[in-house]
C-alpha cells in the first residue's frame, strides 16, 4: 500500500485522472512521477505509473504513424462465434498453421516477416465456426521488436483469446517469455482473473463501492487512497475478491487477462532440452502447450477442441414444435434459459413459461425447468410462451 503522497504529486495525479488526450495525459504523468518520493511504500505506484506512461507513449507513436495510410491494413471485421488470434515471433509457422486450420491460404516464405497484415479465416469445431486471426510477428528471431509489434498487440487486446506461437528452431524459451513481458508490459496478462474491478468515473456524486463479491479493505482506505490518486466521483464495482491494491492497479495500469494456449511451431527441428524448457514455463502459467510441425502428424482436433473449451461457448440447440434447428446459438458458458430467450426474441423473454430441455443440463431428457435454469453445451430447449 503506497504512503500519503505530497499534495504536488496529488494534485498531477488528478490532473492526469481528469485528461482526456494522449498527450495531456503523457504530460501529467511525465509531471507527477518525479513528484512521487522514490521508497519501498511508492514501489509499486511508480511503477504501474511508468509502464502505463510507456504505453502511452507507445499509443501516440501509433497514432502519428496511422495518421499518414488513409485504410487501415490492421482493421479486420469480426466474425464467428469469437475470435483468436495467432500472435508470435517470426517464421514460427504461423501462416502454415492457418493454412491447415481454415481455407485461407496466406504466404508461407523462409523469409521473416512474410505476412505484414492480420489475415483473417474461419476454424471450426463441428457445427462453430471461430475466427482464427494470424497476426504479423511481434517479434524477430533475434527477439527484437518487429515494425508491427505496437499494431499486433494491440489487435490481440481485442480478441477473445490469444494463440502463442514460438519458433522450435530458434529459442523458443527466450521467445515466449519475451512475448509474456511484451504482452505484460501492455496492461495484457495470460491466465484467467479470479476478481474484476470496474471503476466508473463519474462528474459529481462522491465516491461510491459496490461489492458483489468480497472487498478485503475498509471503504474509508480506499477512499482515501482514491482521493490521493485523483478520483474524487466514481463508481467503483468488485466483482471476486480484491482489495485496495487491486482498485489502484486498475486505475493506475488497467489490465485484460487473456485465455491462451502456447504452439511450438516447426517442433521437428527443435532439441529435447528446448521443448522441456518451454514445458515448464508453460505449465508453471497453467497454459496448455501443443507441438506442431509441418508434415508431421498434428491433433487438429484436440487442438480446435481445447481452443473451443478456453472459450467457455456453449451450443445451444433450439426446437419448435419438436423440429430442431440444426444451426446453434452460440453462448457464454453459464447461460440461462431466460438469457437465451432475450437472444432469440425480447418478447418471448417476457412471456416464456417455462422451457424443455434435453442434454448434459437436466437429469431427464425433455425436463421442463424455468428461466434461471442454467444451460450446458449441446443442450437442445424448446421454449413455451
Ligand atoms: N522444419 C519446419 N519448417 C517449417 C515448419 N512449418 C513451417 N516451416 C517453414 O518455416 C518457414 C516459415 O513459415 P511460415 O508459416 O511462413 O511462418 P510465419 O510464422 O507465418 O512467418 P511470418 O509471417 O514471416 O512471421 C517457411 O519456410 C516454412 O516452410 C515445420 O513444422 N518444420
Ligand atoms: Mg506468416
Amino acid at each position: 500500500m503506497p504512503t500519503n503522497l505530497p499534495a504536488e504529486a496529488q494534485a498531477k495525479l488528478a490532473k492526469y485522472q481528469e485528461a482526456r488526450t494522449v498527450e495531456e495525459k503523457i504530460k501529467a504523468l511525465e509531471e507527477a512521477l518525479p513528484l512521487i518520493p522514490d521508497h519501498k511504500g511508492t514501489e509499486k505506484m511508480r511503477a504501474q505509473l511508468k509502464t502505463t506512461l510507456a504505453k502511452l507513449r507507445k499509443e501516440l507513436e501509433k497514432k502519428k504513424s496511422t495518421k499518414t495510410s488513409r485504410t487501415d491494413v490492421y482493421s479486420f471485421k469480426k466474425e464467428g462465434a469469437a475470435t483468436v488470434v495467432l500472435l508470435g515471433s517470426a517464421n514460427s509457422g504461423k501462416s502454415t498453421l492457418l493454412r491447415l486450420l481454415t481455407n485461407a491460404k496466406p504466404e508461407v516464405s523462409e523469409y521473416e516477416m512474410t505476412t505484414v497484415k492480420p489475415v483473417p479465416a474461419i476454424m471450426f469445431h463441428q457445427d462453430v465456426g471461430i475466427q482464427l486471426v494470424e497476426l504479423p510477428a511481434v517479434i524477430t528471431s533475434k527477439l527484437e521488436e518487429t515494425p508491427f509489434t505496437s499494431r499486433s498487440i494491440a489487435a490481440a487486446r481485442n480478441a477473445d483469446m490469444i494463440i502463442i506461437m514460438v519458433d522450435g528452431m530458434n529459442n523458443p524459451y527466450h521467445q515466449f517469455t519475451t512475448i509474456v513481458e511484451m504482452l505484460e508490459e501492455s496492461g495484457i496478462v495470460l491466465g484467467v482473473k479470479d476478481y474484476e474491478v470496474v471503476l466508473e468515473k463519474k462528474d459529481s456524486g462522491g465516491l461510491r463501492l459496490v461489492v458483489f463479491g468480497r472487498f478485503r479493505d475498509s471503504y474509508e482506505e480506499l477512499r482515501q487512497q482514491l482521493l490521493q490518486i485523483g478520483i474524487r466521483n466514481a463508481v467503483v464495482k468488485i466483482y471476486g475478491d480484491a482489495g485496495v491494491d487491486e482498485v489502484v492497479e486498475q486505475v493506475l495500469r488497467p489490465t485484460v487477462f487473456k485465455k491462451s494456449v502456447v504452439v511450438m511451431g516447426r517442433a521437428d527441428a527443435a532439441t529435447k532440452e528446448d521443448v522441456e524448457k518451454l514445458k515448464k514455463a508453460v505449465e508453471k502459467m497453467n497454459i496448455p502447450l501443443f507441438l506442431f510441425s509441418e508434415g508431421h502428424a498434428f491433433a487438429e482436433e484436440t487442438f480446435v477442441k481445447k481452443v473451443f473449451e478456453s472459450l467457455d461457448l456453449v451450443r445451444i440447440y433450439t426446437q419448435k414444435d419438436g423440429v430442431v434447428n440444426r444451426r446453434p446459438v452460440v453462448m457464454k458458458k453459464g447461460t440461462t434459459v431466460g438469457e437465451l430467450a432475450q437472444i432469440i426474441h425480447k418478447e418471448i423473454a417476457k412471456e416464456l413459461k417455462f422451457a424443455k430441455v434435453w442434454g448434459r443440463s437436466v437429469k431427464i431428457q425433455g425436463q421442463q425447468v424455468g428461466p434461471g435454469h442454467v444451460l450446458m453445451d449441446g443442450d437442445t430447449v424448446e421454449l413455451f410462451v
